[in-house]
């Protein structure tokens, strides 16, 4: 309701809707299909939803490439179709997160356009343009994301222009209080359109260094702040991202959403060790974000070490901030297949890591068809559609294996996602998964995510409480989560195997709650856990 902080602790789910129902019939998933599909959210039991980029784009990044910030791309229908979503979500009681990609564009935008006809348009230097070394090449080492240098020569203004991502998506500089202004104004338009909060995609690659200094190299596999996952060579980034100017920005931009009631903005900090940190330095304060993402659970690691090392580092960087977890998105294998292995299978992945995640101090974030346990697609090259993965296959294969269509009816073409040919296939071992089998079934994987949703909502100490790490094994992670008055104990196994844990014996009694699915013993102080289980219990 108003006034309250509606996004501390919340759940979102984040919609990718090329991929989540099309109402039309040419494959690909729109906004119409996605206002269909909203009771299915709603019923979920998540506060909000977080759409993907749906703006107009060549879509060479899949949207990521923004070339009208404030215009919805024909192929996901009209800015009357997302008014539409709008008022159906907040029927349901649900708030819109929609996506910025403030730090780049595509090289389509008329501000680019007009950036590169000239080196004294008006717009001239609204990108990071500079010029060769005397050698002609660029004029540093900084690195691309998806490959090779992070500079494109252009015939034109004969300089190069920085892109940490594709070629075709032009790093705006933000340096230029005209961009920064021209950005916010985007920003007003989907506040005035009534979005209730926004993902910053790559908030962390706002500044570059304006001196272009160069990175320092980094060996491979050597350690050092970033794992890089760049196949054309390894450099700490520490120019081209995470520069201080971000943080006033991050107040101009603050400062607006505060002119509106209740708006909260997530920020994504892909970023190596250390981005905890970062999410604490972009929180703090109340004056610049709300909240914020990383990969570090994004990540293959799968151990009590790794989640107990994340809440520690991020509790103890933090005084005021706030971190929202995901364990999936669209740019990562999905946890089912990345986390199955040692005996671990991908369906108790799923079941296992709702669970884990709802005890978590933080917001969530869930991606859409992990409540159905969805395991990773396997893509076959020619099917391919992202440009990640089509340049480096099969060394990466991108991130299409987690992309592929929502499967909603497991009798229907295509999963009842569409009618026509779906843009990416849809694995027929998804089809046994779909939400109509689900439903159908008491316990089912969808059936134990509502279900925790649920727990957790009811209880004040998971929503918003402290948390304090109070044991850690090499299968088991146990803590305490405490909120006006009450403490819940919440342990986990990360093993496959049963194992029987100590309770610390200054915690004195606990009741074991109904945690669902939990198939968890307690017998004075021990506590018996089965394989990839979990148990919440209320300390007296
Ligand atoms: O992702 C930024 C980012 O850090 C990812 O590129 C990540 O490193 C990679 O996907 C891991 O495999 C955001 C968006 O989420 C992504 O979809 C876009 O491609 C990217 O920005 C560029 O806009």
């Amino acid at each position: 309701g108003a006034g309250a902080e509606w996004w501390r602790g919340c759940a979102i789910y984040q919609i990718y809707p090329r991929s989540f129902q099309d109402s039309g019939e040419d494959g690909v998933g729109d906004l119409p299909g996605v206002t269909a599909r909203l009771p299915y959210v709603a019923s979920l039991g998540v506060d909000a939803i977080w759409l993907s980029p749906f703006f107009m784009s060549p879509m060479a990044d899949m949207g990521y490439d923004v070339s009208d910030y404030c215009a919805v791309d024909p192929l996901f229908g009209t800015l009357a179709d997302f008014d539409a979503l709008v008022a159906e979500a907040h029927r349901l009681g649900m708030k819109v997160i929609i996506d910025q990609v403030l730090s780049h564009c595509s090289d389509q935008h008329v501000w680019f356009r007009e950036s590169r006809s000239s080196r004294d348009n008006p717009k001239a230097d609204w990108y990071v343009w500079a010029d060769p070394k005397p050698d002609g090449n660029p004029p540093n080492n900084w690195l691309s994301v998806f490959g090779g240098p992070a500079w494109e020569w252009d015939s034109t203004r004969r300089q190069y222009y920085l892109h940490n991502f594709l070629a075709s998506q032009p790093d705006l500089n933000f340096h230029n209080p005209e961009v920064r202004a021209a950005l916010l104004d985007t920003v007003r338009f989907w506040l005035d359109r009534g979005v209730d909060g926004f993902r910053l995609d790559t908030v962390n690659y706002y500044f570059h260094d304006a001196a272009l200094r160069p990175n320092p190299p980094k060996a491979p596999g050597g350690g050092g702040d970033v794992p890089d996952t760049n196949p054309y060579g390894y450099q700490q980034h520490v120019h081209d991202k995470n520069q201080p100017e971000n943080l006033g920005f991050l107040r101009e931009f603050r400062a607006l959403l505060d002119q509106y009631d209740d708006r909260a903005a997530v920020g994504e900090v892909g970023d190596g060790n250390g981005a905890l940190t970062i999410v604490a330095a972009y929180t703090g304060g109340g004056d610049k974000l709300h909240m914020c993402y990383t990969f570090d659970l994004l990540a293959p690691a799968f151990s009590a070490a790794h989640v107990a090392q994340c809440i520690s580092e991020f509790e103890s960087s933090v005084v005021d901030g706030w971190v929202c977890w995901a364990f999936s998105n669209h740019d990562v294998q999905r946890h089912a297949t990345r986390w199955a292995g040692e005996g671990r299978t991908p369906d108790a992945v799923a079941r296992f890591s709702i669970g884990l995640i709802a005890c978590l101090r933080g917001s969530i974030c869930l991606y859409q068809g992990e409540e159905l346990g969805l395991p990773e697609a396997d893509i076959a090259f020619e099917d391919l559609r992202d440009p990640y993965g089509i340049r480096f296959w099969p060394a990466f294969k991108g991130r299409d294996g987690c992309r592929t269509p929502m499967v909603w009816d497991g009798a229907a073409p295509h999963g009842g996602f569409s009618q026509a040919r779906p843009w990416l296939p849809v694995p027929p071992a998804h089809l046994e998964r779909a939400v109509d089998v689900q439903q159908a079934d008491a316990g089912s994987i969808l059936a134990r995510y509502r279900e925790v949703l649920s727990f957790r909502k009811a209880k004040p100490a998971l929503v918003g409480g402290a948390i304090e790490i109070v044991g850690q094994t090499d299968q088991v992670l146990a803590f305490l989560r405490e909120a006006d008055g009450e403490r819940l104990l919440c342990v986990f196994n990360f093993s496959a195997d049963p194992v029987a844990w100590t309770l610390p014996a200054a915690l004195g009694p606990v009741e074991a709650l109904a945690f669902p699915g939990s198939r968890a013993a307690l017998d004075g102080d021990t506590l018996t856990l089965q394989g990839l289980d979990g148990f919440c219990g209320r300390v007296a």
